[in-house]
């Protein structure tokens, strides 16, 4: 980890070579993994197609990085520290040998399931070291994994499976979270009633709930391994990689169709999430670091797993949530492993804030040394409150500013080193040459500026392409502006040249973290057969950041709350429970354009209580549409 940047100057140097000479900058830090032959060009791009090659020629296996090279030094060390859902069942701690031969034994398999090199394998999985075990023995053979989130529905399963069109999915039988348990294996099955490509399920046991385990198809975990440890042969060699060979899928919503699936390759993500990593949390040998996302998202794959295990940091998972058995179970695990780091979404902070100071009581939190937050912009309440009464004023907070297409962080402070402002993400990290840019497709130059946020440089964790649309990808992050990357993302610029996130310009919300396309929950909404037609806005929420508010034209002859109830239903079906709306009105029109086009200008400003002020509404098909929408609103509070 000796490419840990120790002071403000060292960061200022840093960046300056990033910029200047960024191949050898990159190199540099390549030169702190493990090669199985080194690269002959480190970066070879354009954005306009895109295509973009980092570390060309080199081989490698993140596994080898991740797993064996730590082996000799820090074998005994816990790699991963799971702590479960239930305070009262033992937790475990694998340590980086034992991940090592775990990951390597259900790599064998995966081969006996007639995975290779290429194939694509669905996980769907609870927050289990099983997950982890799943995601390095993929890798370890050069399978290509789609890991979908456990709150997703069957539908969005089979969309993603079959997108990437997967071979082999690896489920359990269940999965707790809190007081309930999600039947996995069940919405499994649904999902594969709409898919031709999977052959094999393998099934974990972890709940113990009822499954109808399929003959010639499903095949349980547990029996899987006692097939490979009486084959004799646990050792499993790492599949030789190219750099740019692709490691994983993610899937992530945009602003229109379905869920894009990222593609992230080996050598560049590898490289990124492990500097970012050592850097932005400037972890020490032997620290315990704490990130709650879930594995479901990119911020469970570069922050519990390939960041930290390629640094070879003790990573501790969580399987349950914030508020079980009540709102002191992060303080309890703090205090249980001395946790060092905590990594954060604003969203549980301030639902824990809401709880009450009283579950902070008797807890030891004097372990923690850095703080960090990730997934949506920060309110200075939250901040206040995370930074005074769980750092105790001590501890630097890293507000992260990225996405799943950026691998790593992009825009965040490095923790003690680069100031930081509530609120800010602050100076970007080396390699990472932000710039904001005008409707006119002009660079907005100076500072106390704000304008649309884009990078104008490749770093090595972006994403190369979406699967099976490269056109799609594109058109999404590459046309907007000539030669950058645009992110979605609105931004200011402060005098001093600190860099703040505003949210959002385009249709994407941010519910809890949580990236949803309106388009996808709209879509969802019109397949009721009551619903006419539908617009979904955000509006601010007091803990969930956004909240989901639903417009909706419904045929008359409904009964309102039974169909507000079926709608919830049918979200709930199609897209997962974390896209249901918090609000559905009951409309008889909406606001059109002489063209056609809804105006969601108009309809977020009801939906935020803001009736003054509306804007022009002369240019609308019928500007009365909206006086009877205001009345509506008016009744929904
Ligand atoms: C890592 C992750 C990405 C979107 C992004 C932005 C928002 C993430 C943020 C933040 C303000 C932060 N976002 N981190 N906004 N401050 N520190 O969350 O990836 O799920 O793809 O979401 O989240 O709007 O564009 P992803």
């Amino acid at each position: 980890m000796n490419f840990q940047l120790k002071s403000f100057d060292e960061y200022q140097e840093a960046y300056n070579k990033s910029v200047e000479e960024p191949e050898a900058f990159w190199s540099e830090v390549a030169d702190h993994f493990f090669w199985k032959r080194k690269w002959t060009n480190v970066l070879n791009w354009n954005f306009k197609d895109p295509d973009i090659k980092w570390f060309e020629g080199a081989k490698l296996n993140i596994t080898e990085n991740c797993l064996d090279r730590h082996i000799y030094k820090l074998g005994d060390q816990p790699a991963i520290i799971w702590e479960p859902n239930d305070p009262n069942e033992a937790h475990r701690i694998l340590t980086y040998k034992q991940l090592l031969q775990k990951a390597e034994q259900f790599a064998n398999v995966l081969k006996n399931n007639n995975i290779r090199k290429g194939d694509r394998v669905c996980i769907y999985l609870p927050m289990v070291p099983e997950l982890v075990i799943a995601v390095l023995a993929c890798a370890r053979i050069g399978a290509i994994h789609n890991v979908v989130f456990g709150g997703f529905s069957a539908r969005s399963i089979a969309d993603r499976i079959n997108d990437a069109e997967c071979k082999l999915v690896i489920t359990s039988d269940g999965g707790f979270r809190g007081q309930k348990i999600l039947e996995l294996k069940s919405i499994v099955d649904d999902a594969l009633m709409q898919c031709d490509t999977v052959e094999k399920v393998i099934v974990l046991t972890r709940t113990r709930t009822p499954v109808s385990m399929i003959k010639g198809r499903d095949v349980w975990w547990e029996d899987e391994i006692k097939k490979v440890e009486t084959q004799g042969n646990p050792a499993c060699p790492a599949e030789e990689m190219d750099a740019e060979d692709t490691l994983f899928i993610l899937y992530t919503s945009g602003s229109t169709g379905k869920p894009k699936g990222v593609v992230h390759t080996t050598a560049g993500y590898m490289v990124y999430t492990g500097y970012t990593f050592a850097n932005t949390f400037q972890y020490k040998p032997g620290e315990v670091y704490f990130c709650t996302a879930d594995i479901g998202w990119i911020t469970g794959h570069s922050y519990i797993i390939y960041g930290p295990l390629s640094q070879g940091a003790t990573s501790l998972m969580f399987e349950g949530i914030p508020t079980y058995p009540d709102a002191g179970r992060f303080w309890d695990i703090v205090d249980k492993y001395n946790v060092n780091i905590l990594y954060t979404a604003p969203t549980a902070i301030r639902s824990l804030m809401a709880f009450g100071d009283d579950f902070l009581e008797g807890k030891n939190l004097s372990s923690l040394r850095v703080l960090g937050t990730v997934g949506e912009p920060i309110n200075e309440e939250a901040w206040n409150w995370y930074h005074d009464k769980i750092g105790k004023g001590e501890c630097p907070i890293v507000d992260t500013w990225w996405q799943t297409e950026n691998g790593g962080h992009l825009i965040t402070p490095i923790a003690g080193i680069t100031p930081e402002i509530p609120g800010y993400a602050m100076l970007p990290l080396p390699g990472v040459q932000p710039c904001l840019m005008d409707e006119n497709g002009e660079e907005i130059q100076g500072n106390d500026v704000s304008g649309n946020l884009c990078i104008k440089f490749p770093w090595p964790g972006m994403l190369r392409t979406t699967w099976g649309d490269h056109e799609r990808c594109r058109q999404t992050y590459f046309s907007t502006y000539e030669n950058m990357y645009f992110t979605g993302d609105g931004c200011y610029r402060s005098p001093e040249g600190y860099y703040r996130i505003t949210g959002r310009v385009d249709d994407v919300l941010n519910v809890s973290g949580h990236r949803i396309g309106t388009a996808e929950v709209e879509n969802a909404i019109n397949m009721h057969s009551d619903v006419v037609e539908s617009a979904i806005v955000g509006y601010p929420h007091p803990v969930k950041g956004q909240g989901i508010y639903a417009y909706v034209i419904a045929n008359h002859h409904i009964d309102a709350e039974k169909t507000r109830q079926d709608i919830l239903q049918t979200v709930t079906r199609i897209i997962g429970a974390i896209a249901k709306p918090d609000i559905i009105q009951f409309v008889t029109d909406l606001p059109k354009t002489r063209s056609g086009k809804i105006m969601r200008r108009i309809l977020r400003k009801v939906a935020e209580g803001e009736l003054e002020n509306l804007g022009d509404t002369s240019t609308l098909q019928d500007p009365t549409v909206v006086e009877a929408i205001i009345e509506g609103a008016k009744e929904m509070k």
